[in-house]
């Protein structure tokens, strides 16, 4: 465990030449979009006069500036972002505030407070077959190994748990060194550092509820919360981190945070005790520090409590209490926007990705980025990598065999996991599935790109990636010949950095499964390469004497 305080924070984004999105505007479109930002700054204004945020937290420049004065003084506990703070101050981030009491950095993420997704914020009903017991009597122990998610059935494109019962027992990682916590339940802050800074003996975060009973939680709240669950899970797949949603540890004791984990605390309104309209709040850091715990999400300012909503602001909150700035960006006029919504169908998750199918990690890679911090690099700093799962060569190829899916990870961009089978000729079927919807509402995170090898060639036989979705499903190759073949799948990026996504963020967890009609390990005679084509006749050109 490192020192929190001392973070590294990824290189800030130089001030980078403008290109792109907003340059192909017509004239007439720009003045419009002028006078809009103009109405949307006076509305900001006016906001930012309204709000009655304590005293002693300066936002915006002067809380830029406050925490690089005490940077050079002997105070040295909020060190975190300290160059990224520095050089944000051409275009400070409004939403992002700096304790004189506590000599802490803040996020107040305004920016994620919405009434409407573009999903809208129905979610599905919960499986019709699944089985509710009492609350109450729900039993709270802990699964070791990797049993907790295979018991649930989560392997990836399975549906999500049907045993309701069992939402606050779950488990992405058991045993992992670290754990994030996603606390439904209600939670009393006391003694903290937001106790100090907000001037409130108590802090209360209600349970999560949606039916207007806070006593018990309903099938359907049950439900959403195993799916916003399986959905932050997959945005921490990368990582040495289990996310789970039980609050006692094997011996039935609260949780321990220290030096271990973070909190969300997911419950309630930010009217209720942080005096603005904000989808979360966090302690920039505050992983692993209990005195800076927890980080708070406000489905009441989230599409109406919406799943897909809770679940972007909670990776996205979590990913303050772990290092990471908002990713925004610049305007043609230089306006700076705190928070990307994203393009095409991508947003990243420290800007704000509700409209969005795709959301992943950035480092600022989208044309007028305004912040260019390696997202991955910061997280992996404090979490460290999960140990990947299957080789990266042919030679190291785990066997993949008939009709029995396997679970597969990629967790660093680029990484490529191979499998191997011995088969007949015949029809072969290879099923990749990721992490399924929610309703409407996409969680995978994964763009994979799957690769068939022959035993006969140096080139591959099929290549599946398709552009503009993600891959998952059946496909089909007649194999013509016997042997040992090899299937890869890499994450993948989708179109150019302009409209789309590069394979920084292309990770996340999948499972394959493939049909074959098992065959000999060793190649039959193959057929003989390709003869190179003729070379071009050459041209006689008369050459001047
Ligand atoms: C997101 O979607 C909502 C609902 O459709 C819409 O009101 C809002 O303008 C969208 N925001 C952006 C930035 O596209
Ligand atoms: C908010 O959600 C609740 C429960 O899902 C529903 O009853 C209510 O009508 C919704 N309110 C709005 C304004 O959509
Ligand atoms: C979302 O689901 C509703 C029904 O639940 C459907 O009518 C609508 O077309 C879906 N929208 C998208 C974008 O898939
Ligand atoms: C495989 O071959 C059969 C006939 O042998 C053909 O009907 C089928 O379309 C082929 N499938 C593919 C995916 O090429
Ligand atoms: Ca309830
Ligand atoms: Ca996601
Ligand atoms: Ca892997």
């Amino acid at each position: 465990m490192r020192v929190l305080n001392e973070l590294p924070i990824g290189p800030a984004a130089p001030a980078a030449q403008p290109i792109g999105r907003l340059q192909s505007a017509t004239a007439a479109s720009l003045a419009l979009l002028r006078a809009l930002l103009a109405c949307l700054l006076l509305t900001h204004v006016a906001t930012a006069k309204s709000q009655q945020q304590p005293a002693g937290i300066l936002w915006g420049r002067q809380a830029a500036e406050a925490l690089l004065r005490d940077q050079q003084g002997p105070v040295s506990g909020a060190a975190a972002g300290v160059a990224f703070v520095a050089a944000s101050l051409k275009h400070p981030d409004r939403d992002f505030g700096y304790s004189l009491t506590t000599k802490k950095a803040l996020f107040l993420c305004r920016g994620l407070a919405v009434s409407a997704i573009a999903g809208g914020s129905a979610d599905p009903p919960p499986h019709a077959h699944s089985h509710l017991h009492a609350a109450a009597g729900s039993s709270r122990r802990l699964l070791q190994g990797g049993s907790v998610s295979a018991a649930l059935g989560a392997l990836p494109g399975a549906p999500d748990p049907t045993s309701l019962d069992r939402a606050f027992e779950l488990h992405s990682r058991p045993g992992a060194p670290y754990f994030l916590l996603l606390d439904f339940t209600g939670h009393r802050t006391t003694g903290t550092r937001w106790n100090t800074d907000y001037h409130k003996s108590v802090i209360v975060t209600p349970p999560y509820d949606i039916d207007g009973d806070s006593g018990t939680f309903s099938a359907q709240e049950r439900a959403n919360i195993i799916a916003i669950w399986r959905a932050v899970a997959e945005d921490y797949a990368p990582f040495a981190v289990d996310v789970t949603t039980e609050e006692t540890d094997a011996s039935g004791r609260p949780i321990n945070l220290v030096a271990r984990g973070a909190r969300a605390a997911i419950g309630g309104s930010s009217r209720d005790w942080a005096n603005d309209l904000a989808g979360g709040l966090s302690y920039i850091g505050s992983f692993g520090d209990p005195y800076s715990q927890p980080a708070f999400v406000f489905p009441a300012q989230l599409a109406n409590a919406s799943s897909k909503a809770i679940w972007e602001a909670t990776s996205h909150e979590l990913g303050h209490t772990l290092g990471l700035f908002h990713d925004g960006f610049t305007d043609i006029d230089g306006t700076k926007n705190e928070y990307f919504w994203g393009q095409g169908d991508w947003a990243p998750i420290m800007g704000a990705a509700y409209n969005k199918s795709i959301s992943q990690w950035s480092k600022g890679e989208y044309p007028e980025a305004t912040n260019k911090q390696d997202d991955l690099w910061q997280i992996a700093y404090v979490l460290g990598w999960r140990h990947d799962d299957h080789g990266n060569t042919p030679a190291a190829a785990t066997p993949l065999p008939a009709g029995t899916p396997l679970p597969g990870q990629i967790g660093r961009s680029g990484e490529a996991d191979w499998f191997s089978f011995a088969a007949a000729p015949g029809v072969l079927s290879l099923t990749l599935s990721l992490v399924p919807r929610y309703g409407n509402e996409s969680r995978a995170n994964l763009n994979a790109r799957m690769a068939l090898w022959g035993p006969c060639g140096a080139s591959p036989l099929a290549v599946w990636d398709p552009q503009g979705s993600l891959l998952s499903g059946t496909r089909r190759f007649n194999l013509t010949a016997a042997g040992t073949h090899f299937v890869s799948v890499s994450g993948v990026g989708d179109g150019r950095l302009a409209t789309g996504y590069s394979s920084y963020g292309s990770l996340g967890d999948y499972s394959i499964q493939a049909a074959y009609r098992p065959g000999p390990a060793a190649a039959g005679p193959c057929p003989a390469p390709p003869r190179p084509a003729p070379p071009p006749p050459r041209l006689r050109v008369a050459t001047p004497r």
